[in-house]
Order: C-alpha cells, then sequence, then structure tokens
C-alpha cells in the first residue's frame, strides 16, 4: 500500500538533517514516485549549498576506500558530507554495495555524515534521472560535500562526470586499466586523476601512461585546467593530503570568473531537457493510444500530407493543452 507522502513535513525534517527523513525523500527518488514533483519544488529554495564530487573507476580499484578516507578528512574541517554510492547494474540498493556500507563503518555514529546506496537499473531514465535528483535531496539537507561514488561500467561514468562539479577518476596500477581509461573516454571526463595502490608494483609506470595519454606536454589555451595524476594508499590514507588540495585547487579554479556557475547551468539544463523530452514523449505515447497519430499516419500514406507537417501538427497538438 503506497503511504500518502507529508512533503512539507518530511522536507523539512530532512532540512534538520533527520536521516530518516533524507533516506525517505531518497527512497522517493529511487521509486520514481508521483510525489517527486512537489519534493523537488520544495527543495527547489535551499538548492546551490553543495559541492558535488564524483569518484569513477573499474571495480576494485579503491573507490569506497577513497571516499571513506576522504569523509574522515572532510570532517576534520567540520563540514557535512553526503555519500551517494550509485550502483548502475543493480536493481536493489544494499545488495551488491553492502560491502560498502560496512567499510563505511567509521562514519556510521557521526551525526554530520550522511550515507546512502541507490540502485538505478531498471530505472527509468536509470542513473542520468534519478542521481540529480538525489543529489537536491542531500543538497536540500545542508551537505556542503556530496561525494558520489560509481562504479565504472558502461556510460555510467561519463553520466555520473556530467552531474559532479569535481570528477575524480581513479585507476590502479598495471596497463591494462590505462587502455581501459582511454577506452571508456574517461580521459576527458576526469578533473583529478588519481593511481591508487600506489604500494602495488608499478604505479609509477601507470601515472606515466596516463600522463602521456593525458598529452599533457600539449599546448593548452592559458587558464585552461590541466588534469593532476596523483599517487595513492587509499588504505593507509597516504597522499589523501595531496589529494584534498588538488580536489580544493579545481574548486577554487572552478569558481574563479563564474565557472562553477556555468557548469550547474549546463548540468541543469540537461536536467529541465531530459524531464521535457520524456514529458513530450509519454504526451505522444497518449496519442499513440488515441487515433490522433494513426491519422495522420494515414495521410501521410495518401499523400495527403508528409511527415515533417504531420510531425508539426503532433507536437502542436502535444504541447497545446
Ligand atoms: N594494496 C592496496 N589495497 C587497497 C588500496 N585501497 C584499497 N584497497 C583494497 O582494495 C579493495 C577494494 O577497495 P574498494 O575501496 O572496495 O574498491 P571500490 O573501487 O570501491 O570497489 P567497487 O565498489 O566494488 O567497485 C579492498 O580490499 C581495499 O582494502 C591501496 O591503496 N592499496
Ligand atoms: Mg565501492
Amino acid at each position: 500500500m503506497p503511504r500518502v507522502v507529508d512533503v512539507p513535513a518530511l522536507v523539512e525534517q530532512a532540512r534538520q538533517g533527520r536521516p530518516r527523513a533524507v533516506a525517505r525523500l531518497v527512497s522517493l527518488v529511487e521509486d520514481a514516485s508521483p510525489a517527486l514533483r512537489e519534493v523537488m519544488a520544495a527543495l527547489a529554495p535551499h538548492a546551490g549549498r553543495a559541492y558535488v564530487v564524483g569518484l569513477t573507476g573499474s571495480p576494485g580499484v579503491g573507490k569506497s576506500t577513497t571516499t571513506s578516507a576522504l569523509v574522515t578528512a572532510l570532517r576534520e574541517r567540520g563540514l557535512r558530507v553526503g555519500v551517494l554510492a550509485v550502483d548502475p547494474s543493480s536493481p536493489f540498493s544494499g545488495g551488491a554495495l553492502l560491502g560498502d556500507r560496512v567499510r563505511m563503518q567509521d562514519h556510521a555514529v557521526d551525526p554530520g555524515v550522511y550515507i546512502r546506496s541507490m540502485a538505478t537499473r531498471g530505472h527509468l531514465g536509470g542513473l542520468s534521472w534519478a542521481t540529480p535528483q538525489a543529489l537536491r535531496v542531500l543538497d536540500g539537507a545542508g551537505c556542503d560535500v556530496v561525494l558520489v561514488e560509481t562504479v565504472g561500467v558502461g556510460q555510467s561514468e561519463v553520466e555520473v562526470a556530467a552531474m559532479a562539479d569535481t570528477t575524480l577518476v581513479l585507476l590502479a596500477p598495471g596497463m591494462g586499466d590505462g587502455i581501459q581509461a582511454a577506452k571508456a573516454g574517461i580521459l576527458e571526463i576526469g578533473d583529478v586523476f588519481v593511481v591508487n595502490k600506489a604500494d602495488r608494483d608499478g604505479a609509477q609506470a601507470t601515472v606515466r601512461d596516463l600522463r602521456n595519454m593525458l598529452g599533457l606536454g600539449e599546448a593548452r589555451q592559458p587558464g585552461d585546467w590541466r588534469p593532476p595524476v596523483l599517487t595513492t594508499v587509499a588504505s593507509r590514507r597516504e597522499g589523501l593530503d595531496e589529494l584534498l588540495a588538488a580536489l580544493d585547487k579545481h574548486r577554487a579554479w572552478l569558481e574563479e570568473g563564474g565557472r562553477l556557475r556555468a557548469r550547474r547551468v549546463r548540468r541543469a539544463a540537461d536536467e529541465v531537457e531530459a524531464i521535457a523530452l520524456a514529458a513530450l514523449r509519454s504526451r505522444i505515447g497518449d496519442l499513440r493510444s488515441g487515433d490522433a497519430l494513426e491519422r495522420a499516419a494515414a495521410e501521410v500514406v495518401d499523400g495527403r500530407t508528409d511527415p515533417y507537417s504531420a510531425a508539426d501538427r503532433l507536437v502542436a497538438a502535444v504541447t497545446s493543452g
């Protein structure tokens, strides 16, 4: 039985940082609840506080370990931190990511940390639809920084990068990873690159390969961001200070001259466009079940109109009401 959602109360409680309310709102996102429209409207005036850092990379490179270490460091700065572990391959939350949750136990009793995993497979619109809305919830709940961990499979890393202010790409030693990076196009999306597991052989070679692939020698426009390639041993928190410094530096660069805002406007444009297209598609679907589309199609077949004019009429019909 779907419960009736008291959206204003829920949003107010989430704004006070009550974890259960935040959890409930993220579940509404996960379930694509009809109440979401009201939730998003209620959250809108409170938007724009959280800085979003995306972490991506192949399975097992150390994303969760790094996330946990970053949480500790950000908490030391007195910041409220949200962690969103997005699993693009699982239809259930909690399952595949249980290991991450366990690893996050250090933070389990800290009221300044909110940790949540979210499943998006089989989701209408998938990861790119659900994640921005979950981020809005965490933003509205007063998180200063939200770390989004996504395992790099398929398009997921590119999609997550599109939602983050700063994207951190993790790799581990071994040429395989380097080749994978080039293939998946993650060279373009990374703002900061980390070769984790630097306690293993081949870390420096991976750093070198990566720097070569990034073409750091190439001339760039003055003022362009040059993605740094760092090494860490996340399990021992080695290299974390340098990583934090690199994240700070990228944020400062983005904030200079309005780059951050421009990035966020582009991101919101994608989100609005996706929602608008989904609405149009569903209305055109309604036409399909009626006979307007059928009639227009018959006119095209009979030569009484052309497909462009028929499509114009269809668009006019679905947007006029
Ligand atoms: N040797 C070594 N092991 C590490 C390091 N960082 C993490 N690990 C280990 O690598 C394993 C995977 O780490 P996770 O942090 O779970 O990696 P992940 O990228 O989140 O993994 P998925 O979420 O499953 O994709 C764990 O056993 C970690 O303890 C490191 O710097 N060196
Ligand atoms: Mg993980």
